[in-house]
């Protein structure tokens, strides 16, 4: 057996993949009984609703570890779905035309959450739209219908319940959801720079979320 590479730094490894959330969010209901929608819109030529193209995208599956920003860190997590890159590429330029320049991406999910990141970072070959984890149906609890999986990138980028794609040229009013202090949002959370938060340093803030972590997850960690 070929030995596994070493977690990122201060990344502890949980035994099983359990549902997390954002405070509040964790606490969050998802109607599933809603239609599944994955609207594109922003700084776009046409707004448009991906769900009913998808699939015309090759289908895609991965294994891939995943890190939280509150240190800890499951491995080998097999999702499928469809590469971001081939959806932008197959999809969102021919049908969207997102205007030149559009290249902050606000992903949002149904229960409100959302977060932004470069589309430099959601080109990478790992990043996907992930509608099946393990061989199944995406459950509720891991992001039903469809979640963003970003590897390289903190848990916190990964949006759960996908349902709007926004292409944005800049900022504007942009906003980490409320009541959540904005710095808590890295503008690329890449895990192999711990690029965890704005302005907090590590040495702070990951004994913070330490102790933040749910039991739930705690129970998890060797
Ligand atoms: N819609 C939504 N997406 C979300 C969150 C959330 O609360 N709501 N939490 C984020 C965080 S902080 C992490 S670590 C992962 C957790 O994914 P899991 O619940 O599948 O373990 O989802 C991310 N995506
Ligand atoms: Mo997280």
């Amino acid at each position: 057996m070929t030995a596994r590479p070493p977690l990122p730094a201060n990344q502890f490894e949980a035994k099983a993949f359990v549902r997390f959330g954002l405070g509040k969010f964790r606490r969050k209901q998802i109607d599933e009984t809603l239609a599944p929608a994955l609207c594109l819109s922003g700084d776009v030529a046409n707004a448009v609703d991906l769900q009913e193209r998808l699939a015309e995208v090759p289908r895609h599956e991965q294994v891939s570890d995943f890190h939280c920003v509150t240190t800890w860190s499951v491995r080998g997590v097999r999702w499928s779905g469809w590469r971001f890159a081939d959806v932008h590429e197959q999809l969102i330029k021919p049908l969207a035309s997102p205007d030149t320049g559009a290249n902050l991406i606000v992903l949002r999910g149904s229960d409100g959450y959302c977060c932004a990141m470069q589309l430099q970072d959601l080109l990478r070959d790992d990043v996907l739209l992930a509608d099946r984890l393990d061989g199944e149906p995406l459950g509720v609890d891991h992001g039903a219908p469809i979640r963003l999986v970003a590897p390289a990138h903190y848990g916190y980028k990964s949006v759960k319940h996908l349902v709007a794609i926004e292409y944005w040229k800049d900022r504007r009013n942009y906003r980490f959801p409320f009541p959540y202090p904005g710095f808590i949002d890295h503008p690329r959370g890449r895990v192999a720079f711990e690029e965890r938060a704005r302005l907090i340093p590590n040495a702070l803030l990951r004994p913070i979320y330490r102790f933040l972590i749910p039991r739930s997850v705690r129970k998890q960690i060797r």
